[in-house]
């Protein structure tokens, strides 16, 4: 073994470097050995995983409505390339501290392990053997470690290598440069072949795909109302007022889709009730299940933005769930939370009434896609997905506002979030250069469980045009609109606002999506050649 007193001095130059290289190595099989030793596990909380869920759970609101706002829905991508970048900086740190003083590197290897292991036990659904992968992989890191840092150490040839050294280890062979990096290399495709193995090897356990592909749905006992012929917006390039599955905006916190067997899932209900419920995926298919168009809308949806789609959903009434279990007098709530950890909080009132809240299992007359959900999700019309929409949900409990918070709520968001209403211009595009002449103006506007029954528009401050309404399917999805505009060349302001089914004007009060949904009057600036 190789004895402080052997290290090279402070000053070798390129062997600092070198150690660099060796931690990132060394960092690499840490990751690259829990990928492949995780593939045999079920939760999969492998340490990239693991650390992004927690960083995400530490997320303070603002710090989510800017990524939100800035990466949109690849605010998932984002957060991984900023894990990347800083890990391989930690490991260039981590692998010269080792170099330069062994057991020092060792303690930052190991406090590395502890903090991924800690992020990985801390969660939702997680049992203690799901730490395995990570505990192994920071253990074959530190091998690595160890014998790309001993070759550095013991580097004969090179300038700055101290004479005694090969000296005092005369059994042991002295390192190249070559060498150290043939070493270094070896170790680096290892990694690689590893993580690729352990991704193909645990896409091929997955089954949940394929048993999801397979499934057929049952008949609903109410189908959905018809829809009228006119709902679509007159103006071209309107989104399509029913949102295909693929292009439905998707928001949550699961940094890798949960996946869960529908023959395993089960929905706990207990709390403020009579009688305890366990419902199995069986019960739900058995019942009398409901059809019916909702729009769903995020909180984090900034004025004008996309994070809002419409969709026909199948499902079990919640009021019919609710009623096995019995609420009991006093309880005002309902907690759902899903089998990663999310929770929602909505009032228990809503999930009673006649708006057709639901256990939902269908998608546009699919199987819900599982990152929609699979297999079981909720769909509450009017309120906001933060407080309403759990996705994977697994446990539904009755409780009071007074004694329970949910997720986002813990995190400085409302308790409560019923949809604000909004007009959204989507054509002509912000910032478009259109042809003097006709020019078609149009888009969505939503209100849901009040309704919209006017849509206005002005330009360049002038006096509000009623928009042509198309027709209105229900109160719970969006409505669309158009107007034709004569538009002479120029710059140009369009603003739009709307009007719910109560008469109440959308407010031109500008609020950001922080704690309770963004509001104010959308402004699209177009340049008329
Ligand atoms: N399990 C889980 N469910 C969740 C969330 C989440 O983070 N985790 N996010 C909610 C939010 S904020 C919204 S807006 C909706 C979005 O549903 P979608 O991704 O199907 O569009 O899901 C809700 N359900
Ligand atoms: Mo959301």
């Amino acid at each position: 073994m190789n004895k402080p007193s052997m290290k090279p001095s402070k000053r070798s130059g390129g062997g600092t470097a070198l150690a660099a290289v060796a931690g990132v190595a060394a960092a690499a099989v840490v990751l690259s050995v829990a990928e492949l030793i995780g593939a045999f596990f079920t939760n999969r909380a492998t340490p990239l995983v693991a650390l992004g869920s927690t960083f995400i759970d530490f997320t303070p609101p603002w710090m989510k409505d800017f990524a939100i706002a800035t990466f949109g829905t690849n605010d998932k991508a984002a957060l991984f390339v900023g894990m990347a970048v800083t890990i391989l900086l930690l490991a260039c740190v981590l692998g010269i501290v080792a170099y330069r003083k062994w057991a020092l590197g060792v303690a930052g290897v190991v406090l590395m392990g502890a903090v991924i292991v800690a992020s990985v036990v801390t969660r939702a659904s997680v049992k203690p053997v799901d730490a395995i992968p990570s505990l192994i992989g920071t253990a074959a890191g530190l091998v690595v470690l160890r014998l790309l840092i001993s070759r550095l150490w013991r580097r004969r040839e090179w300038p700055d290598q101290p004479a005694d050294v090969a000296a005092k280890e005369p059994d042991r062979p002295a390192t190249t440069r070559r060498s150290f990096f043939a070493a270094a290399g070896i170790t680096a495709a290892a990694s690689a072949a590893a993580a690729t193995g352990g991704r193909l090897l645990s896409a091929a356990r997955s089954n949940v795909a394929a048993a999801r592909e397979s499934l057929q749905l049952p008949a609903p006992a109410r189908s959905a109302r018809a829809v009228p012929a006119g709902v679509q917006s007159k103006a071209p390039g309107v989104t399509p007022w029913l949102t295909p599955n693929e292009d439905f905006y998707r928001i949550d916190t699961a940094l890798s889709v949960p996946e869960i067997n529908a023959q395993d899932w089960e929905l706990r209900i207990h709390g403020l009730v009579e009688q305890e419920v366990r419902l199995t995926f069986q019960d739900l298919l058995d019942a009398p299940l409901i059809e019916s168009h909702v729009s769903l809308t995020c909180v984090s949806n900034p004025v004008g933005g996309n994070l809002a789609g419409n969709a026909r959903w199948l499902g079990m009434p919640l009021r019919d769930a609710l009623k096995l279990a019995r609420p009991t007098a006093g309880a005002d709530m309902v907690l759902s939370t899903s089998v990663d950890g999310f929770s929602a909080s909505t009032p228990l009132e809503v999930l009673q009434d006649d708006r057709d809240a639901m256990l939902a299992i269908g998608m546009n007359g699919e199987a819900l896609p599982l990152e929609h959900g699979y297999p079981v999700r909720m769909v509450v019309p009017g309120l906001y997905g933060f407080v309403s929409a759990t996705k994977w949900v697994v446990d539904l409990e009755v409780t009071r506002f007074a004694d329970s918070k949910a997720y986002w709520t813990q995190r400085g968001w409302s308790e409560h979030g019923p949809i604000k209403t909004m007009a959204r211009v989507e054509v002509p595009k912000s910032f478009a250069k259109v042809p003097a002449g006709k020019v078609a103006i149009g888009g969505t506007a939503w209100a849901q469980t009040r309704g919209i029954t006017k849509v206005e528009v002005q330009i360049d401050g002038g006096p509000w045009t009623e928009a042509v309404l198309s027709d209105e399917a229900s109160v719970i999805t969006w409505r669309q609109w158009s107007l034709d505009w004569d538009a002479t060349p120029g710059p140009h302001y369009i603003k739009a606002r709307a009007t719910d089914g109560r008469g109440e004007l959308q407010t031109e009060k500008r609020a950001d999506p922080v704690p309770d949904g963004a509001s104010g009057w959308q402004s699209v600036m177009v340049t008329v050649e």
